[in-house]
Parts: C-alpha cells; sequence; structure tokens
C-alpha cells in the first residue's frame, strides 16, 4: 500500500498486548482507530522473538489479558512458563475473537509522525509510504523491541551464518554437526544456550557480564491444576492488580532481619522453588538493602557451585559486577547444567575480550576459533529505542529524539511535554518492564482511553504534560530509584547498554498498584499537570 491518506481518531502503533488492547477497547469506544504494526501479524514482542527456548518469565495463568472472563476461563495454558509459539498463538487467538486484525494495517513500519498545530492532528507515515492521520497517537511500541548488534571489528566480514535471537527465522536452522557461538548472556541467550547445546557439535559462550538465572520449575499444568487455576483466578487476578509486579506473588511477611539467621536458608529456598524471577521476592528490601542482597548473593552462589563442575567455568560463571535483582534475573532450564557438557565452553570476555570477528570466526586476545554460526543474543535499546529511531516530531517541529537526548521524561510514564496527544504506553516512567506487561497493558491502555474520553468529552483538542509535572515525575521517580542498588548496575533500565546514551533509571520502581493509585488520582482530579486546550 502506498500514499493512502485517511484520517482517523486514533492510530495506534504496534500489536502487541498493549497495542492490541488499547485498539480493541477503542473501537468499543465507538473511536475510529487505525492500528499500524511493522510485523506481518500481531503480537509484538511474541511476533519477533522466536528463538528456540523463547518463554515468558512470567507464568501463563498470569501474563494473559483479564479483562474478559470469558476469554480468561476459555484458553486453555499447557505450561507454568508459556511458550513463544503458545503465546503467540494466545495472541492470534485474541486477534480473532475481537475481531482486532480489522483494525490493523500489518508490514507498516512508521518512521515519522507530525504533530499540526493548526488541525490539532497527528500525521504518520510509513516506510513503504502509508500516510494516516488521527487526533490521537498512542505508541504501543514496546520495551524491548529494538534490537542491537555490538560494535566489534570484522563484524560483518563472517561467512557462516549469523542469527539475532530477536529476529529469529520461521524455519528454525538446524545446528547439528556446526560449531556455534553465542555472544551475550542475557534472558534471551540463558534461555537458547541449552537448546543450542542439544544440536550443536560445538558451542561457544561468549560472556560479558555473568549473570543471575534461577531455574523456571516449569511444568506441564494438569487438569487437576487448570481446575484449581479456574476456581480461585478471580483472587489472582486481584492479588495481581494489587502487588507490586502485577503477579500474585508477594515477599516473605517477616522482615529478613527478623528472621534468625539460621532460618533464612529455607526462605531463600521457598523463593527459589517457585522459580526464576520470583527469587527477587524472597525477602522485602532484597533489591534496596546491601545485606540482604548479600545473603541473596551468597545462597545463589552455594547453588550455583554445587552445579557447575570446572571451578575456573564456575568462577566466570559468577555475577561479580552487579547486584542480584538489579539486571531481571533470568529464568532458566538448564543453564548452568550445559556448561558441564564436554562441547560447550565459555570465554570469559572480561579476561579474554574479542579482538575481532573474521570470515573464520572469532579472534579474542588470547587467539582465533573458527565457527560455522554466529548467535547475537545483544539485547534492545531498550524503553526509549523504539521511539527515538522513529521522527516524532511535537510542537514546533521539535525531535522527541532530541527531546530526550539528556535522559527520557515523561509525565506519569504517558505523556511527554511538547508532544500534544501523543500517548506512549510501557515507556520510561511506568512500571511495565519491572512488571506483568499483560497487566500493565490493560491498565496504561486503559489511562489512555480515559484521557481521550476526559478530553472529548469536554470538548478539548490538545492534551500535553507540562514541563514542570514531568520534571517533577522523573524526580519522583528517581528519588525512587535512588533508594535501590538497581542503579548500581549496567544494565538496558540505566541506559548503560547503549554507547552514549543517557544514563538514568527508566522505568518506575515505585509498583504496580502504587503507580496505579498516583495516576488514576490524577485523572480523578480532571488531569493537573496537563494544560487541556479548545482550539
Ligand atoms: P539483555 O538482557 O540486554 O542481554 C544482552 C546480553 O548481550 C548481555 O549479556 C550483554 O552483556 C551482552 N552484550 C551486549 N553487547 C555485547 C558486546 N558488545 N559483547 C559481548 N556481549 C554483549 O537482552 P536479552 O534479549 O537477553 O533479554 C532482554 C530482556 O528480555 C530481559 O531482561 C527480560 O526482561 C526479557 P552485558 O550484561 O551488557 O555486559
Amino acid at each position: 500500500m502506498s500514499d493512502t491518506h485517511t484520517h482517523h481518531d486514533l492510530i495506534v502503533v504496534g500489536a502487541g498486548f498493549a497495542g492490541m488492547y488499547t485498539v480493541i477497547h477503542g473501537v468499543r469506544a465507538g473511536l475510529d482507530v487505525l492500528g499500524l504494526e511493522a510485523g506481518n501479524d500481531v503480537g509484538g514482542t511474541w511476533y519477533w522473538n522466536r528463538y528456540p527456548g523463547a518463554r515468558c518469565d512470567v507464568e501463563s495463568i498470569d501474563y494473559s489479558f483479564s479483562f474478559d472472563e470469558d476469554l480468561q476461563r476459555e484458553w486453555r495454558w499447557t505450561e507454568r512458563y508459556a511458550t513463544q509459539p503458545e503465546i503467540h498463538r494466545y495472541l492470534a487467538y485474541v486477534a480473532d475473537r475481537y475481531d482486532v486484525r480489522r483494525s490493523f494495517r500489518f508490514g507498516e513500519f512508521v518512521d515519522g509522525a507530525d504533530w499540526d498545530e493548526d488541525t490539532q492532528r497527528w500525521t504518520v507515515r510509513t516506510r513503504d509510504g502509508l500516510v494516516a492521520s488521527a487526533r490521537w497517537l498512542v505508541m504501543a511500541t514496546g520495551s524491548l523491541s529494538t534490537p542491537i548488534l555490538p560494535d566489534i571489528p570484522g563484524r560483518d566480514s563472517f561467512a557462516g551464518d549469523v542469527y539475532q535471537t530477536s529476529v529469529w527465522p520461521d524455519e528454525h536452522p538446524d545446528f547439528a554437526g556446526q560449531r556455534v557461538a553465542v555472544i551475550g548472556t542475557g534472558s534471551s541467550a540463558v534461555q537458547s544456550i541449552p537448546i543450542f547445546a542439544e544440536s550443536a557439535d560445538e558451542l561457544v559462550v561468549y560472556q560479558r557480564t555473568a549473570n543471575y538465572s534461577v531455574p523456571a520449575f516449569n511444568r506441564l499444568l494438569d487438569d487437576a491444576e487448570w481446575d484449581q487455576v479456574l476456581e480461585r483466578y478471580d483472587e489472582r487476578r486481584e492479588l495481581s492488580w494489587n502487588g507490586l509486579a502485577g503477579s500474585p506473588w508477594g515477599s516473605h511477611p517477616i522482615p529478613f532481619e527478623d528472621v534468625p539467621e539460621d532460618e533464612r536458608d529455607a526462605i531463600f529456598e521457598e523463593a527459589w522453588e517457585r522459580g526464576g524471577v520470583l527469587f527477587a521476592k524472597a525477602f522485602q528490601g532484597l533489591t534496596a538493602k546491601p545485606e540482604i542482597n548479600a545473603a541473596a548473593r551468597d545462597f545463589f552462589e552455594r547453588k550455583i557451585g554445587g552445579i557447575v563442575q570446572d571451578p575456573q567455568t564456575l568462577a566466570d560463571l559468577t555475577p561479580h559486577n552487579h547486584a542480584i535483582g538489579t539486571k531481571r534475573i533470568c529464568t532458566d532450564s538448564g543453564y548452568f547444567e550445559t556448561f558441564n557438557l564436554p562441547h560447550v565452553d565459555l570465554v570469559n570476555l572480561r579476561r579474554d575480550p574479542i579482538v575481532e570477528i573474521s570470515p573464520e570466526g572469532i579472534r579474542t586476545e588470547s587467539g582465533a576459533r573458527g565457527f560455522d554460526v554466529i548467535v547475537y543474543a545483544t539485547g534492545f535499546d531498550a524503553m526509549t529505542g523504539s521511539l527515538t529511531r522513529i521522527d516524532i516530531r511535537g510542537r514546533d517541529g521539535a525531535l522527541l529524539r532530541d527531546a530526550w537526548a539528556d535522559g527520557a521524561t515523561t509525565y506519569l510514564g504517558v505523556a511527554v511535554p511538547g508532544f500534544p496527544n501523543l500517548l506512549v504506553l510501557n515507556g520510561p516512567g511506568t512500571p511495565s518492564v519491572l512488571s506483568n506487561m499483560a497487566l500493565t497493558s490493560e491498565q496504561q491502555g486503559d489511562y489512555a482511553l480515559r484521557l481521550i474520553a476526559y478530553s472529548d468529552e469536554n470538548g478539548y483538542t490538545s492534551v500535553e504534560a507540562r514541563a514542570d509535572s514531568a520534571h517533577a515525575w522523573d524526580a519522583h521517580g528517581a528519588e525512587l530509584a535512588g533508594k535501590t542498588l538497581f542503579g548500581d548496575a549496567e544494565s538496558w533500565y540505566t541506559g548503560a547498554n547503549i554507547a552514549g546514551k543517557a544514563r538514568g533509571f527508566l522505568p518506575y520502581i515505585g509498583g504496580f498498584r502504587p503507580y496505579i493509585d498516583r495516576v488514576d488520582a490524577v485523572a480523578a482530579e480532571g488531569y493537573p499537570g496537563f494544560v487541556l486546550t479548545r482550539a
């Protein structure tokens, strides 16, 4: 499609959880909605990240829409942690059930959006020439959707096959008989490495930073367990909506200090067996208080000490550069065990940095190794990249990319000064990436639609965050983050994984429910902190 010029009430960019929710409910609210999506189907993150072993680290029964009781009961999850194909099937099912695809244009990568003060409208352009305008623009472009490749000399000279976990091909390549290198040890690598090891002849993992990973303890959900879930779904959802991270799990009720030292391990063990990221909830304050964190690290180190056999490999796999939980704890199935296999090797890049990639393979300071395949699991320009790579021009032609050059600024995480009628979902200043994205997407979509409805009902034509209110929101977020250990980690939460990116703690760390209460209070008071204008 090219040069189409259509006019709408609302344009939603992105067909992941947040975009789909907003389209479904925008249409229900009677708005003329156009959805634009770069992929060829719904799914967002779960459309692109098809690498072997890709799973969500939030339990399937929580990581799903809660807005429709019937939907919740008719979709039967098969595993505790759903795989990418199952989540994608779920979202495709949701798309069919609510006729979502009818509103979307797929295969349309949005590369520009301009605010026109005279018409009080956004004009949105795609790479393939589609042009459309709307009164409102909702960016549901995802938090981890702009993949990055490392800047390694000779990177593009490699003569073998190159893959990137975040843009994996439909047809899974067969690594049988291949010498495979993986660069990166974040969640994507931790999930895929054990699977690559099953078929590859030789697997070498290039690790820059050792990572904390806790077993998923994944299992099939049998009918008896499923019946129990259905019986108590309401209660589970209520806990999730009222919790700090959108899941029903909380921390141990007794503060760490009040638990006798010899009883603490039992509590860590319980949290460990809950699996994955939930380990960070063992005790309240685990990611804020150094003594609790140190105890959790010690427990973790004893655990992996019991798994990894080679002492040097164990030393290299032990995280030294950040407190546990300050980068999202990976959720694995057999990650550390994989390094006991004779054909799997680990290269610690802090001791032995990569010098170059050649047509044959990878050369580090200690020597060269030949490969047939290199897999990059090197992460994303998180939280801001999917917005700053688009030419979004607000009032007076100001670019969002420039406005955020010294750090992302938002009011309540949803609005940006100078960009009227632009609403960002799950962006900087929201708790989304620290929470259950399925529920935060509902909350964010809802918030945007309520603001639109309020504005329309009162005859306003533009709504814009005030600079001072955004400043106060940023400062509030920074103050909360400053009370934790998160700021010390070189993570994508702080922009540290991208050279030259402004540093600052991007998510809102005050918790899901407290965030909802704050932003709902603003709505209830008629949106102080925003400038509402009738043109
Ligand atoms: P992550 O978590 O950002 O992991 C990226 C990994 O790639 C991480 O281990 C990085 O090391 C590594 N990396 C990045 N650049 C390089 C270079 N130049 N050389 C070597 N290694 C490098 O992305 P994922 O896709 O795994 O997971 C993203 C999120 O998805 C995850 O947090 C979950 O929320 C779900 P570093 O640690 O920066 O030293």
